[in-house]
């Protein structure tokens, strides 16, 4: 009778109440796993991002090294266009512009050393890739058999395959008006400029904006969907890399990626 009762127990199922505290404690369960893979995927990106930098830093040193010369502000192509090595947007970028190359065309000029190209073999194949290469919508040619061509160069994504950045001592701070959490800040320079060629004249490839929190004209108010740059100043004037993190925004520096965190411009220092 025993065995019987407890069978009927058994066959007989859960009450509603307790059908309902298992899905609760399963909820309960099911939320903290999300939460606890999260953060480990997470915190894992931000590790393998973090090892990406120190190989370009590594790449860098190599380069710096070899050529007993810091990293030039700009690359003058076979076609005698000059291309800054920008972190940030040009003039009259569109707000959600991609951003410009600036590692791609780093480790352009920074292969011409040998060594540099078997440090980058040391990355993760999910990380690099090679593809044409321009600034601000020009071309880096070469000439190959006599021919101007178009070239292609190493891109580094980062752990959100989003494109890792360089910011050169020539090119860093902010500049442009900015999102200030209430409203718009001028008030400063718009653009950075720098006469990379030397003619004693400032041309649009030589003037970058550099606003963490652009403004939007358009639609007061609001701000730029996408940061230019994180305005970041290079520590102790040596270059940097970084990665704009899990929102891809560089211009939310509190997710972005570094392995030594650059300074900000003191009217921007506070915000986010
Ligand atoms: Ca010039
Ligand atoms: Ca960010």
């Amino acid at each position: 009778m025993h065995t019987h009762s407890k069978t009927r127990r058994v066959r007989g199922g859960f009450s509603l109440i307790e059908i309902m505290a298992v899905l609760a404690i399963i909820a309960i369960l099911t939320t903290i796993g999300v939460v606890v893979a999260g953060r480990v995927t997470n915190s894992g990106r931000v590790q393998a991002t973090q090892d990406i930098i120190r190989i370009l830093d590594t790449a860098l040193d190599s380069y710096v090294a070899a050529r007993e010369a810091s990293i030039p502000p700009a690359y003058k192509d076979d076609a005698n266009t000059f291309h800054p090595l920008w972190d940030g947007r040009p003039v009259g970028a569109a707000a959600d512009a991609a951003a410009e190359p600036s590692v791609q065309l780093f480790l352009l000029i920074a292969t011409e050393v040998p060594e540099v190209e078997l440090i980058m073999q040391g990355l993760d194949a999910k990380f690099i890739s090679r593809a044409p290469i321009s600034t601000n919508g020009n071309p880096v040619r070469k000439y190959v058999n006599g021919v101007l061509t178009n070239v292609n160069a190493l891109v580094v994504k980062d752990a959100w395959n989003q494109p890792m950045r360089f910011v050169h001592p020539i090119w860093q701070g902010g500049a442009g008006d900015y999102w200030n959490g209430s409203g718009m800040t001028g008030g400063r320079p718009q653009y950075l400029e720098f006469d990379v060629n030397g003619n004693g004249s400032i041309s649009a490839q030589e003037r970058i904006r550099r606003s963490f929190r652009p403004y939007n004209p358009t639609s007061p108010g609001a701000i730029y969907p996408i940061g230019d740059a994180d305005e970041g100043l290079c520590p102790g004037n040596r270059p940097y890399f970084y990665s704009a993190g899990p929102d891809g925004d560089p211009g939310t520096r509190s997710d972005n990626v570094y392995t030594k965190k650059p300074e900000f411009p003191t009217e921007t220092k506070g915000l986010e």
